[in-house]
């Protein structure tokens, strides 16, 4: 048994999230988590609201509520909504808690003793329209790297680099659009990264099994242009952990909080200690997942993420913890991916583009979305979500595939043999093949969910289901029940301990479904499958089932035009 630390990142608070922003790391963390689990591992899975910086002054004022009211209660929206897609966090925090200030405080003061952070008095973007400082996104303008015109001041969503504010070509107030901005002094604390370049391209060069997407971005920005640039890591906001505290080694900075991506990280942490306190445990007990000192050199831990999201995580939070000189476990793995598209465009929060969370659960239950989603996962590649491409998904894999097997053979054996597992009857040939095949698919399988490669694994899936499928197309026990009963209820009960054995390989993609089978089948028994053919046994004769409700239903061709024209305006 391992121990397995698995993070997502952190959404940030300021609304409901879309499919893409699920698909890109909260949703394949999940199903990493639930694997591990099911495999027997040790899993402490957390996610969090990343809750500081500019987009939650921005809701929030948008929304007309103050930002901690505003919070606070888009925390639970964010809560409800991942219950509904059964995201399995051991611990959904948030990035405003005491605990993240505390170790955020603490980290800080780490660094500047280790001499990595400086005071300068930076030259900043002040609006005199909106008569303050605009740092990060109160302000828009041209990326000077790529020419987007929309990027904001502290990422050009485009091409991914990190910016500063007074970077930007044509520069306006995202608050005002005023565009009559003047340049002011202002102190802040710069996080002097450059100086850790050498150690963070040697711990990077380690890392020879992380996804290409992973590592040429983690490069690109190690070594491009300037290379690594030393960031200020505080801003002219209201809203933030403070910059200024009690036991501070520097002075002068009251009214300012730490930059949001530079909190942001340390939630991961600080989210275990919330958890543990949430549990009633002791700070060892979430130190021993954080500190290789207190045994966590023992921890894989695995972060997911859209690509946006890896300079953050490949190079600024990485030289958080290495800076501070203590003993904080690193990630050993980034899986990253690219966007999810929307029928012919970007899913977009600002514009309301594509299906949000909200929308995809009031349509449909969550395991529709689950498996489409992660079996289009945009992996090596942007993908497109399309309506036609869902209905016809929904309905040949979960429907036609596995929903039809479980109906069919839960049926059958209701009508000729009653609703218990029939005794009689050999396995044969036939059956052997399928074991063979069957633990030959398995293993692919496996080993497609551990490397975590996701819509390898959904394929994998499929393939034993259609396995099934076929073994019941050509075993036939309709026909064979009328010359030799006993045939049939050979094939019967084979069939009947597979459903079983689907429930457990498929509950990390489609949990509620994997739940439904079991609750049919009467067994609590999730035991993932060692041996193929003593799994198969697993329910032995005269073991009492009942039919389960229609599994999956079929997404109509009025349904899709409905659904397609409902999305196609944008969110009211
Ligand atoms: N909140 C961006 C995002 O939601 C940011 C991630 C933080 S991870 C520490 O995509
Ligand atoms: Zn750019």
């Amino acid at each position: 048994m391992a121990r397995h630390l698995i993070t997502s990142a952190i959404p940030y608070i300021n609304g409901v999230k879309h499919l893409g922003n699920l698909v890109g790391s909260q949703l394949p963390a999940d199903l990493f988590a639930r694997y591990m689990r099911a495999r027997g591992h040790d899993v402490l899975f957390l996610c969090a609201t990343d809750e500081h910086g500019t987009p939650a002054e921005l809701a929030a004022a948008k929304a007309g509520q103050p930002v901690a009211d505003y919070c606070a209660e888009m925390h639970r929206v964010q809560a409800d909504l991942a219950a509904g897609f059964r995201l399995s966090f051991d611990h959904f925090g948030r990035s405003s808690s005491e605990e993240n200030r505390r170790l955020t405080q603490h980290l800080a003061v780490k660094l500047f003793e280790a001499g990595l952070i400086e005071e300068r008095t930076e030259r900043q973007v002040y609006s005199v329209a909106d008569g303050r400082f605009l740092p990060d996104r109160y302000i828009e303008g041209t990326c000077p790297n790529c020419g987007y015109e929309k990027a904001r001041g502290d990422q050009c969503e485009n091409c991914t680099k990190q910016l500063d504010p007074t970077d930007l070509i044509d520069p306006r107030s995202a608050i005002s659009g005023a565009t009559e901005l003047e340049v002011r002094e202002t102190k802040h604390l710069y996080l002097l990264q450059s100086t850790l370049r050498d150690r963070l391209a040697a711990w990077i060069d380690e890392q020879a099994d992380w996804p290409v997407l992973t590592t040429s971005i983690a490069k690109k920005w190690l070594f491009d242009g300037d290379g690594l640039q030393d960031r200020g890591i505080t801003r002219d906001l209201d809203w933030g952990i403070p910059a200024q505290f009690e036991g501070a080694p520097w002075s002068g900075m009251e009214g300012k909080v730490f930059y949001v991506w530079f909190d942001a990280p340390i939630e991961y942490i600080a989210c275990a200690a919330e958890w543990a306190a949430a549990q009633g445990l002791a700070d060892a007990d979430w130190e021993r997942w954080w500190r290789t000192g207190r045994d966590a050199g023992d921890v894989r831990y695995t972060q997911f993420m859209g690509k946006d999201n890896v300079p953050f995580h490949t190079l600024s939070f990485p030289a958080t913890l290495i800076g501070s000189g203590e003993d904080w476990k690193l990630v050993d793995y980034i899986k990253s991916f690219n966007y999810l598209n929307y029928d012919g465009g970007q899913f977009s929060t600002s514009q309301g583009r594509g299906v949000f969370m909200d929308d995809a659960l009031e349509i449909l239950p969550a395991d529709y979305w689950r498996w489409w989603l992660l079996s289009r996962a945009p992996e090596s590649q942007d993908s497109e979500f399309t309506w036609e491409a869902f209905q016809t998904d929904v309905n040949k894999d979960l429907a036609d595939v596995l929903g039809n097997f479980v109906s069919r053979v839960t049926k059958f054996c209701r009508s000729k043999f009653g609703e218990a597992v029939p005794a009689g009857g050999a396995w044969g040939e036939r059956e052997r093949q399928l074991i063979a095949d069957l633990s030959t698919g398995l293993a692919r399988y496996e080993a497609a969910m551990d490397a975590i490669a996701i819509r390898r694994a959904a394929q994998e899936l499929r393939a034993l289901w259609v396995m099934g499928n076929e073994y019941l197309q050509e075993a036939a026990p309709w026909a064979a029940y009328k010359e030799d009963p006993d045939r049939a209820a050979a094939v019967i009960r084979l069939a009947l301990n597979l459903i079983r054995v689907y429930a457990v390989l498929s509950q990390p993609f489609i949990p509620d479904a994997a739940a439904a089978m079991r609750r049919a089948l009467g067994t609590e028994d999730a035991n993932w499958p060692g041996d193929m053919e003593a799994a198969l046994g697993a329910l032995a004769p005269g073991h009492a089932f009942a039919v389960p409700d229609v599994l999956f239903r079929k997404i109509t061709e009025e349904e899709r035009d409905t659904w397609q024209a409902r999305f196609a305006g944008g969110r009211g």
